[in-house]
């Protein structure tokens, strides 16, 4: 079933294409679990969660199909091919997890430019295990009614940067948006600690199995790597020590050494002892952040 609305533009007078959301129901494999003929019978049911999406997208002037891989005669390609979606929302639960990762796949195969958003029962409580590949974008964590029409007018607008003004998701950040986000932010001070795998967090697990992490002394891991160590005591596999010690180093130039900052430390001084402070810890840094990595 390709349950397909209707809608006039969202603002036909200015030109622009209607903004078009496929939400697709992954298939579950009813038929292996429950036999052909019962499992067709008694377990396929209108994915409901999707339903109530597709009139808030419809709502907001936003053209929707619904794609359910239980009962549509059609493959998922062939309705990306009628459809030409600009988003992609997929339902999953725990155990659609694989089917709702092939179906991101297909997707992303059939248009590279297409945003994948994933939402349901486990993305909202490990949204991780979704986003670890290449294929989803973003990840739903509960209700996603609101959601979803936020992601739609940011997609619409193509200011991938304004995703981090929407509440409730996760996503993967290059770092060059990491540090754009703090400048953004009113801070006086940032540190840009590098991501440590302290035992009990399930970063120490991923690296444990990575096989990445040696322990011959407890202090490597003060999360101050790259600040104060030559060596980083974590490396992600993908990654190298010198690019991330490279990033961490431009992050820190880039925030520190603006003009609101700097005549912030310029205000703070009371004398010429900390003048001197100041002046001191200034150098330090400028030297650290153009140190030749
Ligand atoms: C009704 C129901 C069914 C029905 C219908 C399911 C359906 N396709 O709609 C039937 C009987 C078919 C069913 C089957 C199964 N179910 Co069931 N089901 C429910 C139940 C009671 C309500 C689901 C519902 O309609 N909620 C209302 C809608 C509006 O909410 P929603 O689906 O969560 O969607 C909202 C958000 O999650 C989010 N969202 C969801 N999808 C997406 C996608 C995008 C792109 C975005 C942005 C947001 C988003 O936005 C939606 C609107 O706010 C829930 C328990 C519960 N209270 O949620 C269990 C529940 C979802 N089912 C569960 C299970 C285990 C199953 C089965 C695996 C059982 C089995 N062994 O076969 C199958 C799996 C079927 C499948 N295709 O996933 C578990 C899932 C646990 C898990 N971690 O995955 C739950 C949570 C119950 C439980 N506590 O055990 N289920």
């Amino acid at each position: 079933m390709m349950v397909r609305t209707h809608t006039p533009s969202l603002s036909p007078a200015e030109g622009r294409t209607v903004m078009r959301v496929l939400l697709v129901n992954p298939d579950y494999e009813i038929e292996r679990y429950m036999g052909r003929h019962f499992g067709r019978m008694g377990w396929v049911m209108p994915p409901m969660g999707l339903l109530y999406l597709a009139a808030q997208l419809e709502a907001e002037g936003i053209e929707v199909a619904v794609y359910d891989a239980q009962v549509d005669e059609r493959s998922l390609d062939d309705a990306l091919t009628e459809f030409e979606p600009a988003i992609v929302g997929i339902t999953c639960a725990t155990a659609l997890v694989a089917s709702t990762l092939a179906a991101a796949r297909i997707a992303k195969e059939r248009f590279p430019g297409v945003t994948v958003v994933v939402g349901g029962v486990h993305p909202t409580v490990r949204p991780d295990d979704l986003l670890t590949g290449d294929h989803v974008d973003i990840a739903v964590r509960g209700e996603g009614l609101l959601t979803l029409v936020e992601i739609a007018r940011v997609v619409d607008t193509g200011r991938s940067d304004d995703l981090e003004t929407i509440k409730g998701i996760s996503y993967r950040q290059d770092n060059e948006a990491t540090i754009r986000f703090s400048r953004r932010l009113p801070l006086d001070q940032v540190r840009f600690a590098l991501a440590t795998p302290f035992p009990g967090t399930r970063l120490w697990e991923i690296a444990k199995n990575e096989g990445s992490v040696e322990i011959d002394d407890w202090m490597q891991l003060s999360s101050m790597g790259g600040y104060r160590s030559d060596e980083l005591f974590y490396v992600p596999v993908g990654r190298d020590s010198d690019e991330l010690k490279r990033l961490q180093r431009r992050a820190n130039f880039s925030f520190y050494f603006r003009p609101r900052i700097m005549a912030g430390f310029i205000r703070r001084i009371r004398s010429m002892d900390e003048f001197g402070e100041y002046a001191r810890g200034a150098w330090g840094l400028l030297k650290a952040t153009v140190a030749p990595y």
